[in-house]
């Protein structure tokens, strides 16, 4: 019986097979023609002399449209012409779905095609296997957070995604109608994950979509974005905290070599582990670091895209791609975020990876009464937040935790121009379809 295969599996023990996939070409030189089937593994090569095949056969798969899906049943043989080594004698074939012409964008043609453009054919422009390569080693990514995170005692948590206060700033929410009332889309898991370090559930974490309603049309800023989080107890400080997630980036690194090893080698990219522990640096010198640079910030400022560039420049020059950015100024940083007391700081860090911030956290104010008095001073209502101040009333551990944005993760990690590459169908202020 002919067996089903895919570009990956077959050979010329087989005989003969059954591939199925995309009609790449079709390349037709008079007494010979090719066509190349693309699945999602790589391409075949379907060669047919046009003596040696039915020639009704021949007719149908020499004029297919470029990008029709078909079955393909042949003979296997040896081949010193293509990269498999061999081709495929086709017998009989079965067209699933014609394509249409023309079609919206090429897939192996090699000119430039906009970003619109290929964001609105997504669909398309998943089959050029550089790009598919990206969403499979997003994958991979994932798998190697959660295998990392839960060897570390993590335990697993799925916070609402509508809600009915925000964490990371009122203007930066998404609001919708929840029946009679408003409702927002979550910005991040931030206040449920610490209820949680009330529960004993003193280990968590969470991958899930975040929403922030900002009006930033950059090439690191969606509204719409998976965020990696985590909250752990019992901590001193946020040292603790950073060493957690630099534990995991490093387990992700060195797994995505080894497991992503084949669509790395699509992307002609190579990853690097950094060594640990990665640098520390303080608030207070990146803003010394960025004024010698010739930005004027001062004490407080954010350090903004073109402040973590400078700093981004300046560990690069040693060799270092991963720094956290500890100890920023309580006023820079949210409510929940515990201040370090007797000085403008905080106990807060960022995680930069070459020149951009991948991450934040810190530890948390658990203190009733000190968080109340943090609210208010951030001119928020305590009333507002009433389900989560509860969890603070009744005994809260000593936690902190962290937020990493994966595509940004991502992007850093393959060198990639744009976050929007690192994401099937991205959301940003124009964009909402497809
Ligand atoms: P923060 O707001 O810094 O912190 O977000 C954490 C991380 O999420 C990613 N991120 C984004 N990615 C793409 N597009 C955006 N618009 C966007 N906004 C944020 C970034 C960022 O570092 N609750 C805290 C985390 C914590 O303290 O646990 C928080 O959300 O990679």
């Amino acid at each position: 019986m002919t067996e089903i295969r895919d570009s990956s599996n077959i050979s010329v023990q087989d005989q003969t097979a059954t591939v199925r996939g995309w009609v790449q070409d079709i390349r037709n030189m008079g007494g010979i023609s090719f066509l190349t089937l693309r699945d999602r593994h790589g391409t075949l090569q379907v060669t047919m002399p046009k003596k040696k095949i039915d020639p009704e056969l021949f007719g149908l798969l020499t004029k297919l449209p470029r990008e029709t899906v078909v079955s393909i049943t042949g003979d296997v043989k040896e081949s010193n012409q293509t990269a498999l080594g061999l081709e495929l004698i086709p017998t009989s074939a079965e067209v699933y779905s014609e394509a249409g012409v023309p079609l919206p964008m090429g897939v192996i043609d090699k000119v430039n095609v906009e970003m619109d453009t290929r964001l609105n054919h997504r669909f398309m422009d998943v089959r050029k296997p550089e790009v598919k390569a990206i969403f499979e080693l997003k994958s991979i990514m994932v798998e190697l957070i959660e295998e990392a995170v839960r060897g570390l005692d993590f335990t697993q948590v799925y916070t609402p995604k509508i809600s009915a206060a925000g964490a990371e700033g009122g203007a930066e929410l998404f609001q919708v109608q929840y029946f009679d009332r408003p409702a927002y889309l979550a910005q991040s898991p931030q206040l449920y994950k610490q209820i949680l370090m009330s529960t004993g559930l003193d280990r968590v974490f969470e991958i899930g979509p975040a929403f922030r309603a900002e009006h930033s049309n950059t090439n690191r800023h969606v509204t719409e974005f998976i965020s990696f989080d985590g909250e752990m107890s019992w901590i001193s400080d946020e040292e603790e905290v950073m060493r957690t997630i630099e534990c995991i980036i490093d387990h992700v690194l060195k797994g995505m070599k080894e497991k992503g090893a084949a669509q790395l080698a699509i992307l002609g990219k190579e990853i690097t582990v950094p060594a640990r522990p990665y640098p520390i640096l303080t608030y207070s010198e990146c803003l010394k670091m960025v004024n010698d640079n010739g930005l004027p910030l001062k004490e407080g400022d954010d350090l903004g895209t073109e402040g973590e560039k400078i700093v981004g420049d300046i560990m690069k020059e040693k060799g270092i791609d991963l720094y956290f950015i500890a100890e920023y100024p309580e006023e820079a940083k949210p409510f929940y975020i515990m201040e370090k007391d007797g000085t403008p700081y905080s106990f807060s860090f960022d995680l930069d990876y070459r020149g951009q911030e991948i991450s934040s956290g810190g530890q948390r104010e658990h203190r009733y009464d000190k968080l109340v008095a943090r609210m208010e001073k951030k001119g928020l209502d305590p009333e507002d937040f009433g389900f989560y101040l509860d969890a603070f009333r009744y005994g809260m551990s000593p936690h902190g935790g962290w937020g990493i944005g994966i595509e940004r993760l991502l992007v850093k990690m393959l060198d990639l121009p744009n976050i929007r590459e690192a994401i099937l169908f991205p959301r940003d202020p124009s964009r909402l379809s497809p």
